[in-house]
């Protein structure tokens, strides 16, 4: 496994508070990563040598978030043959559906696992990851069902 098997990727700054919630997921399960803004409209030339270069940097995964007019994830997922989760970032104008249309209806052969809209998406983005990366990583399968052991245990039989 490369040294950094995660990219988290996203259009704007503004998309970092949803897709922190990603970042810090993968670090509770200690999954190297890293995290960097790459907008398909504003900075196309950095999206195409970004994912064109994505497998050869040793990435196994790509987390892709962005909002409105969110063709980031599916014009990734053109350029690499690594698997990539699309994150639909909450927008003002239209609560994030916009997004997840924008995400979610890729053309067939060109796959997006797209999530949900917003924090939720962005957790499990990070946790489809590490099933992934679990898959040849058995530290990592064992410290994924401790979280996840984890999270069943702190739900109470009875509202607190
Ligand atoms: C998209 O446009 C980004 O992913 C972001 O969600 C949205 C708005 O960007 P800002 O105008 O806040 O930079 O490209």
């Amino acid at each position: 496994m490369g040294s950094r098997p995660v990219a988290v990727i996203m259009g704007s700054q503004s998309d970092w508070e949803t897709m922190r919630h990603a970042v810090d997921t993968l670090a509770a399960l200690d999954i190297p990563h890293d995290a960097l803004i790459v907008s398909a409209h504003r900075t196309p030339e950095r999206m195409f040598d970004f994912a064109k270069g994505a497998k050869a940097a040793g990435y196994k995964v790509i987390i892709a978030g962005a909002g409105g007019a969110a063709h980031l994830p599916g014009m990734v997922a053109a350029l690499t043959p690594l698997p990539v989760f699309g994150v639909p970032v909450e927008s003002k104008a239209m609560s994030g559906v916009d997004s997840l249309y924008s995400i979610v209806q890729m053309p067939a052969g060109v796959p997006v696992g797209t999530l949900a809209i917003g924090k939720a998406g962005a957790t499990n983005a990070a946790l489809l990851a590490a099933a992934v990366l679990a898959l040849s990583d058995d530290g990592l399968d064992r410290r994924l069902a401790e979280w996840r052991a984890a999270r069943t245990a702190a739900v109470t039989e009875r509202p607190v």
